[in-house]
């Protein structure tokens, strides 16, 4: 056969003779000293940074401050983290006030969501052109109900793929332990592929809860098996949910057209691609195609 007939197709199904995304990645987990929490990623399914690994000065006082205002804001009254807390309205994720879509309240967010060591392993998880899917907050009360374990990608049928297809990083705004409703993983379960079973999502048994104090950061792969227990003592824990997606899914928040030009304008590029802005599905919403991206991307890091 004459190979030379032939028709290319946009560059399509030619690997890239070496794999630079991957080196690029790999450089900025070494450069942040975030080995070990990659292993956890790979191993585990997800990986908890304390306040000093994550070493975010006073962001994380400034993001909890910021959520207390926008549920201020929301509810009248300002939510006291040690006290009764707002009243128990049930949420998908348990009961307590949630405050969706928060981006745009404060600059804080804008600097969560570009923490270098945050984004580097959301990167190591969903490549280099990632978009954001939703940030959202959640000032969790006491509760009688645990979350019921989970994965994230949600409508996914399963097998899922080995590779992450949407990952969470959340930071830890209160203190997290048993009775103040800790997040709980089963170790291991993003290799399974699949959504647990209605028994086996309420069954705990092998689920692993965090102990976090504030400031700390929880980054997990999606296929990851998840819940949570019910909050037992008055008081609120605090969390900021940054949930991201590959640049090929739909996010849950279209931020491609709601992003305002000034703070796309007032941050550098990969926040642009964070907002989905750059893709190769073009529109006239859109910053123009990316231009290191082709439709045949082969790399799970690109
Ligand atoms: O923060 C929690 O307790 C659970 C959050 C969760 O399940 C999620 O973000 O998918």
């Amino acid at each position: 056969m004459d190979s030379t007939a032939t028709t290319a197709f946009a560059g399509a199904f030619r690997p890239e003779p070496e794999d630079h995304a991957l080196e690029r990645v790999r450089a900025e987990i070494v450069r942040l000293g975030l080995q070990s929490h990659a292993f956890d990623l790979d191993t585990q399914g997800f990986t908890v940074l304390t306040p000093e690994d994550l070493d975010a000065g006073d962001l994380p006082t400034r993001l909890r401050e910021a959520l207390l205002d926008i549920a201020e804001a929301e509810s009248g009254h300002r939510p006291d983290l040690d006290g009764a807390g707002p009243s128990g309205t049930r949420t998908a994720i348990g009961e307590g006030q949630f405050l969706a879509q928060v981006l745009f309240r404060d600059r804080a967010f804008e600097e969560a969501l570009l923490n270098e060591k945050a984004l580097a392993l959301i990167t190591y998880l969903l490549g280099e052109n990632c978009t954001l899917s939703s940030l959202n907050a959640m000032l969790k009360s006491a509760g009688r109900d645990n979350l019921e374990l989970h994965t994230d990608q949600v409508g996914t049928p399963a097998p899922f793929p080995a590779y992450a297809q949407v990952a969470n990083a959340t930071w830890v705004l209160s203190e997290y332990s048993r009775d103040h409703g800790s997040i709980l993983f089963v170790p291991g379960s993003h290799r399974w592929a699949r959504h647990p079973n209605r028994d086996e999502a309420v069954d705990l048994s092998l689920a692993v809860p965090v102990e976090a104090r504030p400031g700390s950061l929880i980054v997990w792969h999606g296929n990851t098996w998840h819940g949570a227990l019910a909050r037992k003592t008055p008081g609120l824990r605090v969390s900021l949910i940054g949930y991201y997606c590959r640049w090929y899914l739909l996010p849950q928040v279209l931020y491609r057209q709601i992003t305002p030009a000034e703070v796309l304008a007032r941050n550098p590029a990969r926040f642009s691609t964070l907002m989905g802005r750059r893709t190769p599905y073009a529109g006239p919403d859109l910053d123009g195609p990316h231009p290191s991206l082709s439709l045949a991307q082969l790399s799970q890091y690109s």
